[in-house]
């Protein structure tokens, strides 16, 4: 299964082609604006939110419902565009107006300049911009259909917000509460310490990250695989959250604290009753590249949005004199957007996978090689 997005943060469209779907998944377009919306909201959302309201348009690949096998060619509208045109059109444009040198530290902004010998660093950022991530969280709910008919689920919460931590583990059948919650947290009484916090980095001018848990349940074991590097399931998911703007790292399972711990306090020790089992998860699901039946337990770390409306100390890239960081409008957190698209990253990663091992051009011969493993 392959996806290629495009788009501008400020351009027409944001558009995506999916490649590789076996024909007759049934594909809810309800469900795929449902994540969509999820992705807008989280508390410490800036003002653009408010002028986009995201659904996706499906143009091609689907017909009365239902995959064809063909490629999928989605697409969501910016509705900022009206008010981008006239620096955006594709067909002719002002190049003067609402240029931007004064380059942010963190964001694509001067590298992106130099690499692409640009003297406006709009022509970066409307690409690096995670603007983008609405359509692979479009692309990603497609992917949760097809892993969804067989079984395979996918949910997460925030752990943590700018330092702020919840230490507890949850049983997956709570996560799903965390989509109703503020900044999707589930210990009420962290969530508002949370909650003060960005309201006080907002009196500030400042911004906040965060950590994020992503769960997987109901995947067999032997995906990925341990015969070739390129193959190995964690390499993937971990490539498909890395992937993800501001995101600075990722874990599985116990991740950093294995470093910290003796042999016999982090492998799983193996049992049977009648079939293999653990009593432990410390490899978050994966052992040797390959799932091994368990939950697949995945973190990843973001970092605060790099627009931060105080402004850093940074340089003008034509001038070259010391100025402040470019701010309009931001973010202050967008650590449940982030929650949102890391969950779609890794269904897509992990349905591309599941595709490659069980292949099939239909759903049932899908279906009837995932019943058989
Ligand atoms: C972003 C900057 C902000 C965010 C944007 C990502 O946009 P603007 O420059 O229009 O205020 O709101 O995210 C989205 C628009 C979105 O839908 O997630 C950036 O620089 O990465």
């Amino acid at each position: 299964m392959k996806l290629i997005t495009a788009g501008e943060s400020h351009g027409k469209t944001l558009t995506a082609i999916i490649e590789g779907l076996p024909s007759h998944l049934k594909i809810d377009i309800e469900e795929i604006n449902y994540y969509l919306a999820l992705r807008q909201s989280g508390y410490g959302r800036g003002s653009r939110q408010k002028i986009e309201s995201d659904r996706v348009e499906i143009l091609s690949g689907v017909r009365g419902g239902q995959t064809l096998g063909s490629p999928l060619c989605i697409c969501i509208k910016n509705k900022d565009y009206e008010n981008w045109q006239e620096v955006m059109s594709p067909e002719s444009c002002d190049f003067t107006k609402r240029t931007l040198t004064n380059v942010r530290p963190g964001h694509a902004d001067l590298t992106g300049m130099i690499k692409y010998n640009q003297t406006d660093a709009r022509n970066i950022l409307e690409r690096a911009s995670a603007r983008e991530t609405a359509v692979r969280v479009a692309a990603g709910s497609v992917a949760r259909q097809y892993l969804r008919a067989l079984g395979i689920e996918i949910s997460g919460y925030v752990k943590g917000v700018c330092g702020v931590i919840d230490p507890h583990i949850y049983p997956f059948e709570r996560l799903l509460e965390a989509k109703k919650e503020p900044l999707f947290m589930l210990d009420k009484d962290i969530q508002n310490r949370a909650i003060s916090l960005l309201d006080e980095l907002k009196k500030e001018g400042d911004t906040a990250g965060g950590i994020i848990e992503i769960r997987v349940r109901g995947l067999k074991s032997g995906f990925g695989s341990c015969m070739q590097y390129s193959t190995k399931l964690d390499g993937i998911l971990c490539g498909a959250l890395m992937s993800i703007q501001a995101i600075k790292g990722v874990e599985v399972g116990l991740g950093f604290e294995v470093a910290n711990l003796r042999g016999s306090k982090v492998q799983d020790e193996i049992f049977y009753d009648g079939k293999f089992y653990r009593n432990t998860n410390n490899a978050g699901g994966i052992e040797g590249g390959m799932s091994n039946g368990e939950e697949v337990v995945l973190r990843a770390a973001m970092k605060p949005i790099p627009t931060l409306m105080k402004g850093l100390r940074t340089v003008d890239y034509n001038t070259k004199e010391a100025v402040k960081s470019a701010s309009e409008r931001s973010d202050v957190a967008a650590v449940c957007a982030a929650e949102i698209i890391a969950e779609s990253v890794v269904c897509f990663a992990l349905a591309d996978v599941v595709s490659q091992r069980l292949g099939g051009d239909y759903m049932e011969e899908v279906l009837n090689r995932y019943a058989q493993l």
